[in-house]
């Protein structure tokens, strides 16, 4: 599994000669647009993960949710991210694996501050209970032994100056802290200035990084912060505060018009929202694991009658006659649907309004009378596109055909499927074939044979099958298909598919043989249609 490598470690943050920005995500999101907005790592804040969780910043929820959260958040930034962990969620036991399970989850670090267990906010009451040096110190060290990559980053924070111990104090910590080997060090503060954390700054006179977040005191100008040679500001909630507000002010604005003409256009959106996801990468995604859908469309040629049929056709095309309590056209319909294929076109002629009633786009020949089947394919001529079914309206397939047809893949210009069969049937329309070798059980033999010639109805002795009545036109023949198939037409308004099929391998098309053995009914005469009723029942 490859992992996943951050842009620059927080410890070349935190140590970088200049003073560097954190800013505050609270979910993958939040974490996300900090980062493209050009922020050098992320604050995994916990005041704002628990409020945009609905719970108070208590250690209300677990830190395996915590730590849920920001695997989330991780995994979708390449900066680095220093989460907020509080007092480390317990003793030093608790936190050693709280750091062994951030860094195996590539969080680049974790800030723990000098509080007990369960923390409040530094913003909530005062003189909030320290823990003494001795014990946070050895927190500290259990943490830094478990560190499992030496990038990973333990900022110790104290709040000795929101507690109201003074300068002195903080500083006391500050040198323990590092000393028991701290990467960088906090010092908070909640005073509406600065002069507390520039005095630590000043006095404070250790190799240590020193880390600040001026929620309070957010009027120093920064300069004041690189001055002082602080290592890294912490901008520590205002994601979500942005976000309150602008969720607060929409929702009124909604409420109020009972419409969202107020604020469509003061939203983000859909598309960002869709880009903020990664949905952009599954294009890319789908076409390396996903199956294309090959082919993704049929015609159906059914605009005759089918006359053999005599009073059974008489008031309905052939299509429609019924099967086991469906019509046809249904079976045919569902099938192919099941296999992916959505986008039906039938092209009918006799009682052609029949076919309105049914999910397809139905294409009509007028003129089915006085015209033949290249006639009728050429009425859907704007549905024959680059991978299209052409089939009789009036087959009907076993499953292992239509398998077949979904997962065929060529180069071949068309695909036709041919019954290995040379012996006639009554009616059937499909022609007989040579090909560049007979059907064989050994698929070594030629696995890849290709439809070669037409053969006469007379001389079926020579044929290798029979063409069924479906074929298949990929993208490397569409233009020569269609162009064929208009030139067919203009000549002989009655020509046949058997023609367009004779013209285009006379003309050198490279026409795939799929071999099949029998799972197919061209139903026009009563017994056939008896036939396919008995088989579908044996089947269904
Ligand atoms: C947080 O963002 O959760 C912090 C900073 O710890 S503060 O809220 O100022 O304590
Ligand atoms: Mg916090």
């Amino acid at each position: 599994m490859k992992k996943q490598q951050k842009k620059r470690t927080l410890k070349e943050i935190i140590t970088s000669p200049h003073t560097e920005y954190l800013m505050e995500a609270h979910n993958a999101i939040s974490a996300k647009i900090i980062e493209e907005t050009g922020f050098s790592g992320i604050w995994a804040s916990g005041l704002t993960i628990s409020s945009s969780l609905g719970v108070r910043d208590r250690n209300e929820i677990s830190w395996t949710q915590v730590l849920d959260t920001v695997e989330y958040m991780t995994d979708a930034v390449d900066c680095p991210i220093l989460l907020d962990a509080d007092t480390g969620y317990g003793d030093y036991n608790s936190f050693r694996r709280v750091v062994k399970k951030l860094g195996q989850r590539n969080i680049s670090g974790c800030c723990i501050e000098d509080k007990i267990f369960p923390k409040k906010n530094s913003f909530i009451g005062e003189k909030q209970e320290l823990a003494s040096v001795a014990e946070f110190t050895a927190k500290l060290k259990a943490g830094v032994d478990s560190k499992v990559n030496d990038d990973f980053v333990i900022v110790a924070r104290t709040e000795a100056l929101i507690s109201g111990w003074g300068v002195n104090e903080a500083l006391r910590r500050a040198k323990a802290y590092y000393e028991a080997g701290a990467d960088a060090i906090l010092i908070h503060s909640k005073a509406s200035h600065a002069n507390e954390i520039l005095e630590f700054c000043e006095l404070f006179d250790t190799p240590c990084p020193v880390v600040i977040v001026p929620t309070k005191y957010y009027n120093t100008p920064p300069e004041r912060f690189e001055q002082a040679g602080i290592s890294t500001v912490i901008w520590a909630n205002h994601s979500l505060r942005a976000s309150v507000k602008a969720v607060q002010d929409t929702a009124k604005a909604v409420y109020n018009s009972k419409s969202l003409l107020p604020i469509e256009k003061e939203v983000a959106p859909l598309t960002e929202i869709f880009r903020l996801s990664g949905e952009h990468e599954m294009e890319h995604i789908e076409k390396k694991y996903v199956p294309t859908l090959d082919p993704k469309n049929i015609i159906f040629l059914a605009a005759s009658r089918g006359e053999y049929l005599k009073d059974m056709t008489k008031k309905q095309p052939k299509c429609l006659l019924e099967i086991n309590g469906k019509p046809l056209l249904q079976h045919n319909i569902q099938r192919f649907r099941n296999k992916g294929i959505l986008d039906i076109s039938v092209v009918s002629g006799y009682a052609s309004q029949q076919l309105d009633k049914f999910d397809v786009r139905n294409i009509k020949n007028d003129s089915y009378e006085s015209t033949g089947e290249c006639y009728s394919l050429n009425c859907a001529i704007d549905q024959l596109r680059e991978s299209t079914i052409v089939c009789y309206g009036d087959l009907l397939l076993d499953e292992h055909i239509l398998t077949e047809l979904a997962k065929d893949e060529t180069d071949a210009d068309i695909v036709l499927y041919i019954d290995k069969s040379n012996e006639k049937i009554e009616n059937h329309k499909g022609c007989f074939v040579r090909c560049s070798s007979a059907f064989s059980p050994n698929p070594f033999k030629d696995s890849s044979p290709k439809v070669k010639s037409v053969v006469n109805e007379d001389n079926t002795k020579n044929a290798h099958g029979q063409w069924i009545g479906l074929l298949k036109v990929t993208e490397n023949g569409l233009d020569n298909v269609k162009s064929t198939l208009t030139r067919i037409i203009a000549d002989n308004k009655n020509a046949s598919i058997n023609d367009l099929i004779d013209t285009l391998l006379k003309n050198g098309v490279h026409a795939k043989c799929v071999y099949l053995n029998g799972g197919w009914i061209d139903i026009n005469t009563a017994i056939d249609l008896e036939f396919a009723k008995y088989s579908e029942a044996k089947t269904a």
